[in-house]
């Protein structure tokens, strides 16, 4: 399997869950802005969409979307415990948690990384992102994780989490999310993540 990757984008969380199962895997650096890869190719002609992560598969199968990306990844390893099975009703709390971190979160807060975006437009969006961690705090409380065991819903919201210090927005107003953060950061398969993205070579 290879791994597409831009350090400190959501490809992280992907990138967690492959440590955390110990499989095998390749990693590859994508330059967002040129859209070269490490290993020499234009990203466009492996996700066609432009955006990490993708997974290209031993078979050849190339597979996008974080939050599908992270399931199949668990459901390969069902012995891991990273998502309750398929067809349950944990799996279903485990999406409707995949879904709010992605289009709220992650999509929620994405235009905060334009430099450019008008104060008007960045007091918005923020006031947004603000009400979701609040109802985070809320329902989360100062439980260890999102599910009552770690799961690739951590390792997504741990990776959105982070997003915050590149917006200049301190964690430390929700105490709750700050120790969260600071508790997955622990995991031997983040800190390994978080090094390896870090030491790639840039293409
Ligand atoms: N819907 C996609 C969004 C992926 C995404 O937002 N990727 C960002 C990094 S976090 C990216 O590569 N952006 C570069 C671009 O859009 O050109 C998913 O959930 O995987």
């Amino acid at each position: 399997m290879k791994l597409y990757f831009a350090p400190m984008a959501c490809s992280l969380a992907p990138h967690i869950i492959l440590r955390e199962l110990g499989v095998p895997f390749e990693l590859i650096r994508v330059n967002n802005q040129t859209k070269r890869t490490a290993d020499r190719q234009d990203f466009r002609d492996i996700n066609p969409k432009g955006y990490v992560a993708a997974l290209v598969l031993d078979n050849g199968q190339v597979l996008s979307e974080g939050p599908v990306i992270l399931q199949y990844l668990a459901d390969q390893h069902p012995e891991a415990g990273l998502a309750p099975a398929n067809g349950t009703w944990e799996r279903v709390r485990l999406q409707e948690w995949l879904n709010f971190i992605t289009a709220e979160l992650h999509a929620g807060s994405a235009p905060l990384f334009n430099r450019a975006l008008p104060l008007e437009a960045r007091t918005w969006f923020e006031a947004r992102l603000f009400m979701r961690l609040d109802y985070l705090v809320q329902v989360m409380g100062d439980g260890a994780f999102l599910m009552p065991s770690f799961s690739v819903a951590d390792a997504y919201l741990f990776t959105v989490l982070r997003w915050l210090a590149v917006f200049d927005i301190d964690i430390a107003r929700w105490p709750v999310l700050q120790r969260y953060v600071q508790r997955i950061e622990q995991r031997p398969a983040v800190q390994s993540a978080l090094a390896a993205e870090a030491t790639t070579s840039v293409p």
